[in-house]
């Protein structure tokens, strides 16, 4: 099938200057070493899945960095946050520290989720998960934004430190599920704090997303049926992402409205680590690759001056460190106690 002419997107309008002034060099620094550590720890994953250390299920996020970063950095970690099954990176921004992730691809006790959930069940006190059922995190997260509402409504604080929203990224698959149209339709409908992303990386597994979705660009086209409003972002770019989430938080805080955000960006590696990806070609892939996001973050500091070439390949051999490290904690750690299968399993 042919492909449709690229889409003229109508990204956020914004000025990376500005961002890197707002957000200071501390700060810049410590998102930039965020996305080296997500990286860096994906890709020694990749190897040790490679060397038979890892099963099952494997989702990488390469490619698309920027996105959950700049989320995470605007909105801070006390939101309620859900995700797909490429949930690595989301899982590393909120807290949880690459030994128990790496020993929860091991299939090992001291993992994340005690070593039997693996690469797409990662959590942390506000990640409700990584969803391995397309659509299935949107629901969820609409429930979250029902709970921030209800919470407020009844001026109860529960605990529950500055969190104002509920944040639920999904890939460009997602959007024709049912899930997607009945969760819009309540947030809308109720007023929910709910900031849905969709990371448009242009594949659902091998199929296009010009094959998949009938309106482009996806946000723009959808929200106007739910009443919500909606924007569109260059997924490559950290800065530009950071001032349209900023944007949005603010607009969701002070409305309690929902919103409908497009990321459009694109994955380097194949859907999961068993596909070799034969429906693009290596120009196109290399074609993306171009627009790397931490080469892209790597030229803005170097140009203006936040870091010097030195320091940025310092940082990256730090987190590079860090992810080798927590292979050898993963490998050094111990297999669950077969006696254990039966615990924690719910059936009604
Ligand atoms: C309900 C459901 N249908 C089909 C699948 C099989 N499946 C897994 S991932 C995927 C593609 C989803 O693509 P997208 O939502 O764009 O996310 P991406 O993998 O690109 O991040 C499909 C069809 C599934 N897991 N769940």
């Amino acid at each position: 099938m042919k492909r449709k002419p690229p889409v003229a997107y109508n990204f956020f309008e914004s000025d990376t200057s500005q961002v890197i002034k707002q957000i200071g060099k501390e700060a810049l620094i410590k998102h930039l070493k965020a996305m080296l550590l997500i990286r860096n720890f994906e890709i020694r994953a990749e190897a040790a899945y490679l060397q038979g250390k890892i099963g099952g299920f494997f989702h990488s996020y390469m490619g698309q960095e920027a996105v959950q970063t700049s989320a995470v950095a605007v909105m801070g970690i006390d939101q309620w946050w859900a995700t797909s099954y490429r949930c690595h990176a989301l899982a590393l921004l909120l807290g949880a520290t690459p030994n128990e992730l790496m020993a929860e691809l091991f299939g090992r006790v001291t993992g994340n989720a005690l070593g039997r959930g693996g690469s797409m069940h990662f959590f942390t006190n506000r990640l409700l998960g990584g969803f391995g059922i397309v659509g299935g995190q949107i629901p969820i997260a609409t429930g979250a934004a029902f709970t921030v509402k209800y919470l407020k409504d009844q001026k109860e604080q529960m605990n529950r430190r500055n969190c104002d929203v509920s944040v639920c990224f999904f890939g460009d698959g997602a959007v024709v599920q049912g899930s997607f149209h009945e969760s819009l339709n309540l947030a809308s409908l109720w007023d929910l704090p709910c900031i849905y992303v969709i990371e448009n990386n242009q594949w659902g597994m091998g199929t296009h997303v010009d094959r998949a979705v009938c309106v482009e660009p996806i946000a723009e086209k959808k929200a106007p049926g739910f009443a919500m409003e909606s924007y569109t972002f260059d997924g490559m770019d950290f800065f530009n992402c950071y001032a349209g989430f900023q944007h949005v938080f603010n607009s969701v805080k002070s409305n309690s409205r929902p919103v409908l955000i497009e990321v459009v960006t694109e994955r380097f590696r194949g859907h999961s680590i068993s596909d070799p990806g034969l429906y693009r070609t290596k120009d196109e892939l290399q074609g993306c690759m171009a627009r790397d996001p931490l080469l892209i973050m790597f030229k803005t500091l170097t140009n203006s001056h936040i870091i010097t070439e030195e320091e940025y390949h310092a940082m990256d051999k730090e987190m590079k460190e860090i992810a080798i490290a927590a292979i050898k904690y993963a490998d050094d750690s111990p297999w669950p106690d077969p006696i254990t299968l039966e615990e924690d399993v719910f059936s009604p």
